[in-house]
């Protein structure tokens, strides 16, 4: 059993693991409608993936007797100011992402709950990774540039990112 202060917290991490399914299938769309066949894929990638963390977290707060909620859906931006804005924005929200994990690694510390702090540390490892990979790209799109001429190269990039990942 889990105390109801950290079952409002993972409740909360599952907002926001929805939210960044949503966001990423919005910026799928927008990749989509550039042209950006590569970026498109690993958007729709990233979205799946953050969906299945926010179902994680949901399966886990039946397991321990607490009540998962199904959050509701926050309408995502559909405009992007460019590829690299896009990917700035990603980087962004998984660093958010991983503030709130830790936030939940504090509850966890606070409440000695073991139990929760086992399961998270699977999001530790992963966040890590996410962070690393968004940095990447964002890295490798800083060196193409992102005029209109780069937008080909920048696309490969990404696909091979996701290829690799
Ligand atoms: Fe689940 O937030 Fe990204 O990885």
């Amino acid at each position: 059993m889990i105390s109801k202060n950290m079952e409002n917290a993972l409740n909360e991490q599952i907002v926001l693991e929805g939210y960044a399914s949503q966001l990423y299938l919005s910026m799928a769309s927008w990749c989509d409608a550039q042209g950006l066949e590569g970026c498109a894929q690993f958007m729709h990638r990233q979205s799946e993936e953050e969906r299945m963390h926010m179902l994680k977290i949901f399966h886990y707060l039946s397991e321990v007797d607490a009540f998962a909620k199904a959050p509701g859906i926050d309408q995502p931006p559909h405009e992007f100011e460019s590829i690299r804005a896009l990917f700035e924005q990603v980087y962004h929200h998984e660093q958010k992402v991983t503030a709130s994990i830790h936030k939940l690694l504090k509850i966890g510390y606070d409440e000695n709950d073991h139990t929760t702090l086992n399961f998270l540390q699977w999001y530790v490892e992963e966040q890590r990774e996410e962070e690393a990979l968004m940095r990447t790209i964002l890295d490798r799109i800083k060196l193409i540039g992102d005029g209109p001429q780069s937008l080909y190269y920048i696309d490969k990039e990404v696909q091979q990112v996701n290829a690799q990942a």
